[in-house]
């Protein structure tokens, strides 16, 4: 979402800079866009598709693998029924236009129960709340940080992450603004991380006990009169229901369990409540536990309370150019359950965690064969030695996926599609998530070259052949409209189609033609609409259209955040995870340029941890879940609260059969192969990868 300019001669890149004149990015950019030319030129990037046979990969012409594909997928099906095969699509997905477009398709012609993406490794209990609030599962409320002045958050780490479901170019230097601005920013997270320089506050909070801060935030309004909801109480329903459902809740006990003081959690209800505006946001690391789902709800009863709901300075909407999911009602929630563990289906979609125990499980409706999507699995589901085993025994594997990784040397062909430099790019899903309203259009850098396909034509040819097998006597389908051309219709159809504001120099200039990709392209810096806009009650997608306060799911689970609250008290080591700058999840570690330097997987240990178990700084100690066990660098640091260690998701390139020369001369270890598959957010069923208890020993 950063503006790049990429000077080339003929084949060859000659530089990456960051955009100084995209209207938005300002001209910021990462390490990871200076990769674009390591993964462009990466020599273990596959270009042809790949077949395994007896052991070996082989070269297969594309015709003849897509298929060979759709002839084993359909067989399967034949033989076991629909559910037999499973799909998982990954984090790539939604930063690929052809992928976006072209998904749906594949899924109805595969037509299985058994689909999965990376959303529940991640953001899915944010998108639940949003279904069963405001009735749209793709609604995401996004923090207005360019207008607050009181920003509460809640593990995110955006000096990593650039900004997650908070779309931002230079988003450091924004942060810094509320600052400037007279305003406050407050970090809750476990561990003072790279965020911490950027904001005014950072507090520690022991992993997984989140809820029991934002429960004690909004006692705390309460007692103190501060609520405040303004034009929401007419907008929402249920009020007399809300505020007693917590009673009886002491921020002693809060306090003990959570780790903030009772002063702290005091002096933050009230700032935030009088605060001018101020927006409560949480990422990673409150979306991945135990309280995934009732975190997020617990943070907008905290935004409703004190009227930052769809409104400047707080929780907002975007009002994307493209905007096909947000003009009518969408999701749904725990229709039907997966076959193992009877966890819900959200949107269609079952819980990644599924995956694995659906493969590995015996019986009718066992899943036989796979199709990954721009996913790795096996190192980004918890429990990667599981999912080692599973992918290993079934009857037939396709990755669609241009590296040889832990993934997709299971799969028994491989379908690369061309790099990021090779195709258009119009950015669906992050513009929708973006701090403001932004537009921006972008052209293959290269040609794609001969013999080469895209995403979109990958999943195109396979959707048709699964359709013509199934249906032989059907009439051949109509071609599909290229991404391009569905890309300029929605744009034409969408909330721009009458005209647009204009804001690529600060102010507005009115525009009277309607938002088209012809119009866009003439903006290749890209297109600021403005900023984000009261959106309610349009965006109120419930049958009575009203703003649901008290979801019946999450008040159940409130019942079970209360009941932990009076518990007992567990003195575990709990492990968390963190992000670096130079990383991306798993599969950006084949660019030397990110690599290099001192090895990034060190275990973080607090010195009195240390101490307490005899760990020294630099020196190998064995860390141990249900799941298995991993040995590690012990870095001790007093970064970590006492009771916390941290390590990286995305490494351990040392399983065998991979093809990724760079990044196996640093493979590190994959954290997931402890993370634990049976450990979920039993409301969401989204995975647990934070706030995991763990032993660890030096070894
Ligand atoms: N312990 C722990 N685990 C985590 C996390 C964590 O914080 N801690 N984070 C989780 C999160 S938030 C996420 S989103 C997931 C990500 O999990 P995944 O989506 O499963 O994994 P990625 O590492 O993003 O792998 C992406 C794959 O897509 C391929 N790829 C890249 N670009 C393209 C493309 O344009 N087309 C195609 N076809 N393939 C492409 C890459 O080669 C790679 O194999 O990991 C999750 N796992
Ligand atoms: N450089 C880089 N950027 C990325 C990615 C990447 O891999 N590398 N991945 C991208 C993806 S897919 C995503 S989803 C985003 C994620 O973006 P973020 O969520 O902003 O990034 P994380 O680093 O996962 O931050 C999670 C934070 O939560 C903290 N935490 C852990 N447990 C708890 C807890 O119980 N309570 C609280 N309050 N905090 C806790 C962790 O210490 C960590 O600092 O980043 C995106 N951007
Ligand atoms: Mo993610």
């Amino acid at each position: 979402m950063c503006g790049v300019v990429i000077e080339t001669r003929g084949e060859q890149i000659l530089s990456i800079k960051g955009d100084k004149d995209d209207p938005h990015s300002e001209g910021h950019i990462c390490p990871k866009g200076y990769a674009l030319q390591d993964l462009h030129n990466d020599p273990d990037r596959l270009r042809t598709p790949l077949e395994k046979v007896n052991g070996e990969w082989l070269p297969i012409d594309w015709d003849s693998a897509l298929d060979k594909v759709a002839a084993k997928l359909v067989d399967i099906q034949r033989r076991h029924g629909n559910d037999s095969i499973a799909g998982y699509w990954g984090n790539p997905s939604s930063h690929n236009l052809g992928l976006m477009m072209a998904s749906g398709t594949l899924r109805k012609a595969i037509g299985t129960r058994n689909i999965s993406s990376a959303a529940s490794l991640d953001q899915m209990p944010h998108q639940l709340v949003s279904y069963l609030m405001f009735g749209h599962s793709q609604l995401f409320t996004i923090p207005d940080i360019d207008r607050t002045q009181y920003m509460l958050m809640l593990g995110a780490n955006p000096a990593a992450s650039n900004g997650s479901l908070m779309t931002a170019g230079d988003i450091l230097k924004r942060l810094e603004r509320i600052s400037e601005r007279g305003g406050k920013v407050v970090l809750v997270d476990p561990r003072r991380t790279e965020s911490a320089r950027y904001v005014d506050e950072h507090l520690f909070i022991r992993p997984g006990t989140d809820a029991f801060f934002l429960l004690g935030l909004i006692r705390h309004v309460l007692d103190q009169g501060l609520v405040k909801p303004g034009r929401l109480r007419d907008l929402a329903d249920e009020w007399d229901a809300l505020a007693p459902l917590f009673d009886g809740i002491s921020l002693e006990q809060v306090s003990a369990r959570c780790g903030i003081a009772v002063p702290d959690i005091k002096r933050i209800a009230e700032d935030f409540a009088n605060a001018e505006c101020a927006v409560c946001y949480g990422r990673m690391g409150v979306s991945t536990q135990s309280y995934g789902a009732l975190n997020h709800w617990l943070m907008l009863v905290l935004n409703i309370l004190t009227g930052n709901l769809d409104s400047p300075g707080g929780m907002m909407f975007t009002t994307p150019a493209f905007n096909k999911a947000q003009s009518r009602p969408m999701g749904s929630f725990n229709t039907y359950q997966s076959r193992v563990r009877g966890l819900p289906e959200f949107d269609s979609y079952f819980p990644a965690v599924t995956l694995a125990e659906e493969m590995l499980t015996p019986g009718e409706g066992q899943v036989r064969g796979f199709v990954c999507v721009a996913g790795n699995p096996v190192l980004s589901t918890p429990n990667g030695r599981q999912m080692d085993e599973a992918l290993e025994q079934l009857e037939f594997m396709v990755s669609i996926d241009f590296y040889l990784n832990e993934t997709s040397r299971h799969a028994d062909i491989i379908l690369p599609p061309t790099g990021p430099l090779e195709h258009e790019q119009y950015d669906i899903v992050f513009n929708m998530l973006a701090v403001r309203n932004l537009a921006r259009f972008s052209d293959p850098v290269f040609e794609a070259p001969e013999g080469t396909r895209c995403d979109w034509d990958i999943v195109q040819g396979l959707t048709a052949r699964i359709m013509a097998l199934k249906n032989p006597d059907a009439p051949p389908p109509r071609a599909m409209p290229r991404p391009e051309q569905i890309l300029d219709h929605g744009l034409q159809t969408g909330p721009y189609a009458e005209g647009f504001y204009e804001y690529n120099s600060g102010e507005p200039v009115k525009h009277d033609e309607p938002l088209s990709l012809e119009v866009l392209k003439r903006y290749p810096h890209g297109l600021d609409l403005g900023p984000m806009r009261e959106s309610f009650p349009g965006y109120l997608f419930t049958a009575d259209k009203k703003l649901h306060l008290t979801p019946p799911e999450l008040v159940d689970d409130l019942g079970r955040a209360l009941a932990e609250l009076r518990g007992a008290e567990n003195g575990e080591l709990m492990l968390i995870g963190r992000r670096d700058l130079r990383t991306n999840n798993s599969w950006m570690h084949n660019s030397k340029r990110l690599v290099k330097g001192k090895d990034r997987c060190g275990m973080l240990v607090h010195p009195a941890d240390a101490e307490r178990l005899g760990l020294a700084d630099g020196k190998p100690a064995r860390i141990a879940s249900r799941a298995g066990e991993l040995l590690v660098r012990v870095e001790v640091s007093d970064e970590v609260m006492p009771g916390v260690v941290c390590l990286p998701h995305g490494w351990g390139h040392d399983r065998e059969g991979v093809s990724l020369r760079v990044a196996q001369t640093n493979p590190g270890v994959n954290v997931n192969d402890i993370t634990d598959d049976q450990v979920v957010d039993p409301l969401s069923g989204n995975a647990v990868l934070n706030g995991i208890p763990v032993s660890v020993v030096a070894a």
